[in-house]
């Protein structure tokens, strides 16, 4: 099964309402809040394994419990070919069994440490199988784009056709969240004569809604290095996450890079480079982010930092995703997915009543007793998280009161960070 064209290194990748508002004010940002956090509760982040993101050595999938896929005539995958992951649309067991402790063997596929993560955190994760359809705005399909909030196509292997790329660029336009991983020039792993690369260009480039929309398109290019080149934005929301953690480098295994054009779409940015490249330049980027619309959209290069290297037995997976750049990969994919995922209020205003008004906690600092987390109604049912300053999870807990405790005398003295749905509070455990 192993494809010689592929290198072998690579094949691995809260309520404070002052009573000076008037009463009007409250009920538009009551219901303001409302809308935001509801709309938030139910946050699915879709897997694409519909474009051979199985084939070969690749394994870039969530969760398989079967494996009978092979390479059909032009490329596509068949069942009954051969033993390549064929991955259901909900991945088993199911996610609701899943606890701080659970390993990412819980499923079995390449990308199932990132989404074990992702769960964790609170979000709902589904694949989308070789067999579906893509499609955005269309009630007939259970899983039209229009039900997820982020979609993750990691090295898509077979091109997106037309009525494909306008429902990717409808969904983005109307407030998804889309995630591009590519790998490097010459990685047609199902020899249908392109690879990822063409393949996020030809969305780019040749799409009913708007050419170039991102300001952003892959090179032919293949490098492998660990670089630390890294953009200096401090207030980047991939790059820092005071609940996840900084992104200090990234190993490329076999990767391309970006070229991005700023007079395409002025938002766009380049997040890490390769070494020796400008930091804030528009060529030779590893990973870059851009808006458009209302969503917003994420490029990384190479497949190689998803990989937690188990998965697919047949396949040779490499374990990437934190045994490899000091945990940075992990860091910057959770990172980027929950930007990807941000319900984004219209002004800074609401921004910050949300940040108020989504829950409270008290005491802080917090000494050896129970902490107290005072939860807003439209938070019920939503996953509560502590995260040491380690990225370690030291509670979770889905929240069905307004009154939630946790025992913090049982944790070590430091800084954690509580977050519920997409806000995030620092807290002090003192002695
Ligand atoms: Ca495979
Ligand atoms: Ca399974
Ligand atoms: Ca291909
Ligand atoms: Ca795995």
């Amino acid at each position: 099964m192993l494809i010689p064209l592929i290198p072998s290194a690579k094949i691995n990748s809260t309520w404070r309402l002052s009573y000076g508002y008037s009463c009007c004010m409250k009920i538009i940002r009551f219901a303001f809040l409302f809308i935001s956090v509801s709309g938030f509760a139910q946050t699915k982040i879709l897997f694409d394994a519909n474009k051979a993101q199985m084939c070969s050595n690749a394994d870039w999938v969530i969760d398989a419990d079967v494996f009978n896929l092979g390479l059909g005539s032009g490329g596509i995958m068949q069942a009954g070919q051969s033993n390549e992951a064929n991955p259901a649309k909900t991945p088993t067991p199911a996610q609701s069994g899943i606890t701080q402790s659970t390993p990412e063997t819980y499923w079995d596929g390449a990308l199932s440490a990132w989404a074990v993560d992702l769960v964790k955190l609170g979000y709902t994760v589904e694949t989308l199988p070789y067999n579906k359809t893509i499609t955005y705005g269309n009630t007939s399909n259970a899983q039209d784009l229009s039900n997820y909030k982020v979609f993750i196509s990691d090295e898509p292997n077979i091109l997106f056709s037309a009525a494909e790329k306008t429902a990717f660029m409808q969904f983005v336009q109307n407030g998804g969240g889309l995630f591009m991983i590519g790998d490097h020039t010459g990685s047609d792993r199902n020899f249908d004569g392109f690879d990822s690369p063409q393949i996020w260009n030809d969305l780019m480039n040749n799409n009913t809604v708007q050419v170039h929309p991102f300001g952003m398109s892959f090179d032919s290019t293949d490098y492998s290095q660990t670089s630390s080149n890294v953009a200096n934005l401090p207030s980047d929301s991939c790059l820092h996450n005071a609940a996840i953690g900084n992104v200090t480098q990234i190993k490329i295994s076999g990767g391309s890079t970006l070229t991005l054009s700023t007079s395409q779409n002025n938002s766009v940015r380049g997040l890490i480079y390769k070494t020796g490249a400008s930091n804030s330049g528009s060529t030779n980027a590893f990973f870059a982010r851009a808006r458009f619309g209302t969503g917003k959209v994420a490029a990384l290069t190479d497949s190689s930092p998803p990989d937690d290297g188990t998965g697919d037995p047949n396949d040779n997976l490499y374990f990437s995703y934190t045994g490899e750049a000091n945990g940075n990969h992990r860091v910057l994919l959770l990172n980027t997915t929950i930007w990807l995922a941000a319900v984004e209020t219209p002004s800074a205003v609401n921004e910050v009543n949300k940040e108020e008004t989504a829950f409270e906690i008290y005491p802080n600092p917090v000494h050896a007793e129970n902490l107290q987390v005072k939860i807003n109604d439209g938070l019920l049912g939503q996953k509560l998280t502590v995260v040491s300053t380690e990225g370690r999870i030291v509670f979770a807990e889905t929240i069905n009161t307004n009154l939630t405790t946790i025992p913090f005398s049982e944790f070590s003295t430091g800084i954690y960070f509580l977050r519920i749905g997409e806000v995030t509070k620092k807290l002090v455990h003192l002695f």
